[in-house]
């Protein structure tokens, strides 16, 4: 009798351990980024599944004016899998489209659509999540608007939550 007790209380425990490790993480909450807007398909990209997709580097001067070297996901490839209009779609009343980024500080700035796709442009922006090899530190990630050959840095977004399209058309 006394062995049934000890095996029900081991029994329990087992139970309560595991269903509170389940629960951690289920409600752990991953950082995300969201593509949203004038799409077909809008999207939430959690860190660890952005980290598997194609990286390139960028680099771009600082507000220092030293060089910085990131690696990140082309904002084109993004906006391909979300959906948007790109490429040989890009014409017409689709030339009036931006991207609006904010990030979760308030911090908010465009680009429009031609700026961003490779038949306008042989400038490669990324979104960002790593640096030297490194996630980007907190106050500046885990997403961050890399642009390169732009005179200065102030639209290169920090904490990057959304990745909105939009039409600036009537
Ligand atoms: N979210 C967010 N991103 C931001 C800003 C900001 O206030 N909030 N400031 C911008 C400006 S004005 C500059 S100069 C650069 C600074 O980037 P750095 O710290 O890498 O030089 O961040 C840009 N990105
Ligand atoms: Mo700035």
């Amino acid at each position: 009798m006394k062995k049934y007790y000890l095996s029900l209380i081991a029994f329990i425990l087992f139970l309560t351990f595991f269903s509170q490790k389940i629960t951690a993480q289920t409600t752990a909450k991953e950082a995300v980024v969201k593509i949203e807007g004038e799409v077909l398909r809008p999207l939430t990209i959690g860190i660890s599944d952005f980290a598997k997709m194609k990286h390139v580097d960028a680099s771009m001067k600082n507000r220092e004016g030293v060089m910085q070297k990131y690696s990140g996901v082309p904002i084109f490839d993004l906006l391909q899998q979300a959906g948007v209009t790109v490429g040989k779609e890009l014409k017409g009343e689709n030339l009036t489209k931006y991207m609006l980024v904010r990030s979760s500080d308030g911090y908010e700035l465009v680009f429009s659509l031609a700026e961003l796709d490779p038949s306008f442009t042989n400038r490669v922006i990324i979104l960002a999540d790593s640096k030297d090899g490194k996630p980007l530190a907190d106050g500046v990630g885990p997403f961050r608007l890399v642009v390169p050959d732009e005179n200065k840095p102030a639209r290169s977004a920090l904490e990057v939550t959304h990745l909105i399209i939009r039409f600036a058309k009537d």
